[in-house]
Parts: C-alpha cells; structure tokens; sequence
C-alpha cells in the first residue's frame, strides 16, 4: 500500500488571520515545492473547532484562507486545495489512530499542555486527540514530506511512531512521512513578547504580522517591536528581540544571520528595524493585492474546493479500505450484488 512517489501535504487550522509566522514557516515552502509533489493542501476546519468558532462567520474565515493560499502562489489547478470536512475519510481514521496512540504520549504533547493552560474553561477532548487528527490527515494520503514551521515537530515525531506501530501490527499500510522544517523564518516570535511564538489566533494586534496588513501598519508593527537592552545587532538568548527580528530579516532578505550581523554592526535598531519591514512588505503586499481579486469570486473558490476534495477523496479511501482490510472489518457490499441474486 506504501507509496514512494513523493508527496506533500500540510494543513492550517482555520483560526484568526494568516500570519507572517504561517507564510515563513510553511506556506512558502509549500509554494516552493508545487512540480516536484503531488500536493494536498486541506484546511483543516475540524481541528480549528477545538476552540469555539463563530458558526456566523467560520464558513466566511475558511474562504478568506483558501483564497490567501492561492494569493501567496499556490496553483489550484495543480494541487489539491481542500477543506477537511468535505473528506469524510479524515475523521474515521483519526478514530481507528486513536486505537494506536498511547494516552502517556498524547499527554506529553507540549502544544496540548500549552493550549489545556489556556482554555481551562474549555479543555475537551479534541485538545487531547488533536495530534492523531493531524496523523490521520498526513497517513491518508502516503505523505512523503510535510513542511511545517518548528512548533509541530514534536506532532510529526507522533505521527511516525504511531504509522510505525500500526506497520509493525499488519504490514507496510502507511508511508512513514519526513518533516520539512525550514533552516530560516521556522519560528517567527512575537513582536511586543518575543520569547512566545507569534501565534495566528492572539488577539494583541502589536504582536503579530498579518498577510493581509498594508504597508504602514507593518511598519508601525516593526517600529514598535519590543527590543533588548544595549545596542549591539547580534543573535544571542539574552537578546530574544533582536534575535527574533535578525531571523525575519534572514529569511525575508535571504541573507544568512552572520553577514546581518556584520551588515549592522555599529549601527542603531532603529535601521534594522526599518529595513526589516521594507523587507517584509515587498514580500507581502503582492499577495494582498492579489488576494482581493481572487476573494471576490466565491463561486471561483468554491469550485477549487469541489475539486480539491474530489481529488483528495480517490486518494484517502484508497488508504482507508486498505486500513479495514488489514483489521479485519466485513467488507462492505453493494446493494447491486444481492439484485444480482435473484433477491
Ligand atoms: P493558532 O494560534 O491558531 O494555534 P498558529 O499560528 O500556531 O495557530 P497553526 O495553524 O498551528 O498556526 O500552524 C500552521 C502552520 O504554520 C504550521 O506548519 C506551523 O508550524 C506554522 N507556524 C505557525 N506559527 C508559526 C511561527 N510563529 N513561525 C513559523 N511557523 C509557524
Ligand atoms: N496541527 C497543525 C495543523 C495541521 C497540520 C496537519 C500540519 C493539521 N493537520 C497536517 C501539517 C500536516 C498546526 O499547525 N497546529
């Protein structure tokens, strides 16, 4: 069943707004990659619903996203852009996974510690499960390659070993996928706190880039992003704020930290801020222009999905008959064979 050809797949979850963390750490690299992998891109709703969501406005936000992935470059017409819920197929193997994850590992998951710290009034089971959804959403598919930013290393090192074990019990069933974690721009800190991660669903504006920011506000953004004491530009723990703002720079600027260090030395933060956001405009303020364009066409987009989710479906129920078959499930039988019958 275990397929080789190379394959890429990474999700988003549909919560807040799309920012300069999702575009360094995975989107770009999921651009970057389209000819050289059949891609699958779903936007994963079901794991944004961990948290509440506004039913008014959710269907609305998932669209906003689709049409950003295609603003950034994705081509629609040759990978498969989907959402989630449409493949039925992801939700059924995330149960049969849940049969093969361990309650000790899923608990060691820092993202669910992180999250469960803060939704104490709302710590539901889908928290604890989230990673075996992502297992199910990555081992549908045989993924070869999944670019993800730094923060999901911990869920992809879960989803080999349960793709592992479940091997192990009944044979070849599941690709055994690698991550793809960009040296540069993996993990994009916040501007005003920058020992957190710039995280999509904070609602501190200061703290986050947005895609869709225009020009002025990303550089009010960098002017008053927090800082460290001194003046030296040089990437050091005790210098988070500089640190955070020298990796932005390497990766927006393709410029490695060590020549930034010597391009700024003697020179105030002031400057690195500036070019920083001069930087970072020039790379997003095509796709907001692009992105209005392609959002107006609902019926567009919508056609995207439809095929996006015809394409992902052949895939994933290839791989979850395979998975009934090697569990032993009764196979299931078309009405068509009992009128053959005589019945
Ligand atoms: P949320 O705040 O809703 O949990 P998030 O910003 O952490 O969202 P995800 O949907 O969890 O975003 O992540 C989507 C992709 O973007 C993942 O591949 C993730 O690793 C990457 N990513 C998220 N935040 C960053 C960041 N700050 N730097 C680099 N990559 C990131
Ligand atoms: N858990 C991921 C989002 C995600 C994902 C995936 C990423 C869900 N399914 C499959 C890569 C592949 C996150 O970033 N929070």
């Amino acid at each position: 069943m275990t397929t080789s050809n190379p394959t890429m797949l990474s999700g988003i979850s549909p919560s807040g707004r799309l920012t300069l963390g999702n575009y360094l750490g995975a989107i770009r690299n999921w651009v970057g990659a389209q000819g050289q992998f059949e891609c699958f891109f779903p936007l994963v709703d079901l794991h944004a619903i961990t948290v509440r969501q506004n039913p008014e406005t959710f269907a609305d936000r998932c669209l906003d996203f689709i049409a950003q992935y295609i603003a950034c470059g994705i081509d629609p017409t040759e990978n498969a852009i989907f959402v989630q819920s449409h493949v039925p197929e992801h939700s059924e193997l995330a149960w049969i996974l849940n049969c093969y994850a361990q309650t000790g590992e899923l608990n060691r998951m820092t993202q669910y510690k992180d999250k469960s710290r803060r939704n104490v009034e709302n710590m539901n089971a889908g928290l604890f499960g989230y990673p075996v959804l992502m297992a199910a959403d990555i081992l549908l598919y045989q993924a070869t390659h999944v670019p993800v930013g730094e923060d999901q290393k911990q869920h992809l090192e879960l989803t080999r070993d349960v793709a592992g074990r479940f091997n192990n019990l009944y044979g070849p069933v599941f690709t055994i996928p690698e991550p793809l974690i960009p040296a540069v721009g993996a993990r994009v800190m916040s501007l005003q706190n920058p020992t957190r991660k710039m995280s999509k669903s904070d609602e501190v504006e200061g703290n986050l880039i947005v895609l869709l920011d225009s020009p002025d506000v990303i550089s009010r953004k960098f002017k008053r992003a927090v800082t460290d004491s001194g003046n030296e530009i040089v990437q050091r723990v005790d210098k988070p704020g500089i640190a955070n703002l020298l990796n932005i720079a390497s990766a927006t600027m393709n410029v490695s930290i060590d020549s930034l260090e010597e391009r700024y030395r003697g020179k105030g933060y002031g400057q690195l801020k500036s070019d920083v956001a001069d930087a970072v405009i020039a790379l997003l303020e095509p796709v907001r222009q692009r992105y209005e364009e392609v959002r107006s066409d609902k019926n567009g987009l919508e056609d995207i999905l439809a095929v996006g989710s015809e394409k992902a479906r052949a895939k994933a129920a290839k791989t979850l008959t395979e998975v009934h078959r090697v569990l032993g499930l009764i196979p299931a039988t078309s009405r068509d064979r009992t009128l053959d019958n005589g019945y």
